[in-house]
């Protein structure tokens, strides 16, 4: 091996602050990646793609791999320029280490363009190095590999030239710490979701995707993503199961006020809306000024068009005492909306939300503009989305009526508990949990091993229902869903009427889903979450959402027996015990809650001092409705029918 030269003196008065950085983000992690569970671990991901992605759009880069290694390591290759390897005068080493150990010095060396892409929290790689017991850097440039190892951050050697090449780029391979991780175990779906979206967001990038972990059958597999047509093909594909209204996506990419804006819109014949939003590449789930821009020139544009086109059916509906809101407007529409932001201001909870002011204008301008010009040249389907409209706003006010009809019985005005409700003794909403079981054995199960006292179980059958196939107005007259507003004494509020719920009268402080560790329990995790999440998301914010946790196994070796929850859990067991050996352990896997006894449910999942509570963050919930609403299609049925029930006004010919 042959070093690159090294000012030695230089190199230990800096690598005391590198150390420092490293240090703090080892102690604190969760503060840098979020947190330290699947999440955080597939982030480290994400950080590493994200500088190759930077790469990309500065024009320099076409093709990105990322392998899921058989030891669960990462490996990220592009073909950039390559990180410069050239000594850095003041920190007297290679650009290359200054860049994988001193926080935030990604782009340093990237004078005059700014940092589009850059992770949710824009650590940097360094980051990743600090959270990984080991990480290769290597770099191909002027014929050379440079490379350059770390162990938690640490270079164990200067960069080294180890070889020659005809290739250009950079190639990072990262072996997560189990110390700081709850799991090392990568999700091939999770990351490909992510290269997907990436792929879309960044036409023209060509992103594969490898898993070399063989699964069950002796295979390896991958995908390669990409898109020609960026957000046009994005939101297809978001809306591919759905029945669209007419074919077109109304489509913009532009620039206003310095603000780059692309906007991509469908329309189907379902009652959700779908917005998914970007800023600098990341998924704004909390919205911001982006989407207030885009909302307003959406309800203006289309309002003033039906003024100037559509006056009769308007009279129409002035006259049955309809009015039509803002919600309507967006009723059955998909839209994605990314935007590049120079210095992007992120508040809310989970920091994704956009506060810069200047945008909104910017991108209500650009939307207003070009939806217009669209409408105008296509007065078929402007027609198609202006009937949709009017439609969307009769059906809500008939659809307000029916729920205050159903409502009216229910227990907050003396309509009783749900029959399948075993409640708790206690009325102290502060001491008492629901727990909403899935399928009636775990439920009896439940209702034998809980602390009667404080524990209420409600058990509900498999799949309740599909959130987005149901039209949303009908999920009050849904039996299942009925039980859990009774049993809660929560009304659901939706749109303008959220104000209606009433959470004072809450019966319970936590409410907990408990479902199967399986494909179809945590289906139905997401389905419910995406129910709160749509009806009553105060519920999740305030912290009363909870997912229970029950066992993946139990192992035994002699007299040591203990649950393990996580798979990790598991091989924490066989290092305590055996050496880390499989032989000899008995293990017990649960496929299910229904394999537990009650003494079993109640001592592994439902005990207060020894369960494992999941809560539900709005971010979790979020993405249940994003995974929902990307996986559920649609059902044109029974609107009409809906309406010709419910509508107590004379004239409907909607
Ligand atoms: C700054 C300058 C140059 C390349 C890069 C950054 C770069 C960083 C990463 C991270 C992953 N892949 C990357 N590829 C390139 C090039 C400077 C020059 O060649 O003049």
């Amino acid at each position: 091996m042959e070093d690159i030269k090294n000012n030695s003196s230089g190199y230990s008065a800096s690598n005391i602050q590198v150390l420092e950085g490293l240090e703090a983000v080892r102690k604190r992690p969760a503060m840098y990646i979020g947190d330290i569970s699947k999440k955080g671990l597939h982030h480290l991901v994400y950080e590493t793609v994200d500088n190759s992605i930077d790469e990309a759009l500065a024009g320099y880069c076409t093709h990105i791999e990322v392998t899921i290694n058989e030891d669960n390591s990462i490996t990220v290759q592009d073909n950039g320029r390559g990180i410069p390897v050239d000594i850095h005068e003041k920190e007297g080493k290679s650009a290359l280490e200054v860049v994988m150990t001193v926080l935030h010095a990604g782009g340093k060396f990237d004078k005059g363009s700014y940092k589009v892409s850059g992770g949710l929290h824009g650590v940097g790689v360094s980051c990743v190095n600090a959270l990984s017991t080991k990480m290769v850097s290597q770099v191909f440039r002027d014929g050379k590999i440079y490379m350059q190892e770390y162990h938690t951050g640490k270079p164990l050697a200067p960069v080294a030239i180890v070889g020659e090449t005809k290739l250009r780029g950079t190639r990072q391979q990262f072996w997560p710490d189990p110390d700081i991780f709850t799991t090392t175990v990568y999700e091939y779906d999770i990351l490909a979701n992510r290269m997907r979206e990436l792929a879309y967001l960044n036409a023209g990038i060509t992103i594969t995707l490898t898993d070399l972990r063989p699964n069950e059958a002796g295979e390896t597999r991958s995908e390669k993503f990409y898109s020609e047509g960026g957000l046009r093909d994005f939101v297809r594909y978001i809306d591919s199961s759905r029945t669209h209204l007419f074919n077109d996506v109304i489509y913009l990419n532009t620039e206003k006020q310095g603000v780059p804006i692309e906007v991509a819109v469908m329309y189907n014949t379902a009652y959700t809306e779908n917005l998914h939003s970007y800023v600098n590449n990341i998924n704004t789930i909390e919205g911001g000024t982006h989407l207030q821009g885009f909302r307003t020139a959406l309800t203006r544009t289309l309002k003033a068009y039906a003024e100037q086109q559509c006056a009769k059916e308007l009279e129409k509906l002035t006259k049955n005492h309809v009015e039509i809101s803002g919600e309507d407007f967006r009723e059955g529409l998909t839209a994605v909306i990314s935007i590049k932001v120079a210095e992007p201001q992120f508040e809310g909870q989970t920091k994704t939300k956009l506060g810069n002011s200047e945008v909104a204008g910017a991108v209500q301008q650009a939307v207003g503009e070009a939806l217009a010009t669209y409408l105008e040249e296509h007065p078929q389907e402007a027609k198609l989305i202006v009937d949709k409209v009017i439609l969307a706003a009769t059906a809500r006010v008939a659809a307000r009526k029916a729920r205050e009809s159903v409502q009216r019985k229910s227990p907050m005005s003396g309509g009783g508990l749900p029959g399948k409700l075993a409640d708790c003794s206690s009325k102290d909403a502060a001491e008492c949990e629901l727990f909403i079981v899935e399928g009636d054995s775990a439920g009896g199960s439940a209702k034998q091993g809980r602390k009667r006292e404080f524990q209420a179980i409600l058990p509900i059958r498999g799949k309740i229902f599909n959130v987005e196939r149901v039209m949303w107005h009908k999920a009050f007259e849904h039996e299942e869903v009925n039980n859990i507003i009774q049993a809660l004494g929560v009304r659901f509020g939706l749109g303008e009427d959220s104000k209606e719920a009433n959470y004072d009268k809450l019966r319970y402080y936590k409410t907990i889903i408990m479902t199967d560790a399986d494909v179809d329990g945590s289906h139905i995790d997401t389905l419910l979450m995406t129910l709160f999440y749509r009806y009553m998301p105060e519920l999740i914010q305030n912290g009363h959402l909870y997912i229970a946790t029950p066992p993946l196994y139990r192992c035994r070796i002699g007299k040591n027996e203990e649950y393990c929850y996580t798979e990790n859990d598991r091989l924490r067991f066989l290092q305590k015990y055996n050496n880390g050996r499989e032989e000899g352990v008995f293990t017990q896997r649960y496929k299910g809650l229904g394999e537990m006894n009650a003494e079993q449910l109640w001592e592994t999942t439902m005990n207060p001092d020894s369960r494992l509570l999941k809560q539900v963050t709005i971010e979790d919930a979020a993405g249940a409705d994003y995974v929902f609403s990307m996986l559920m299609g649609e059902d044109v049925g029974p609107r009409r029918e809906f309406i010709e029930q419910n509508a107590t006004f004379a004239d409907i010919d909607a």
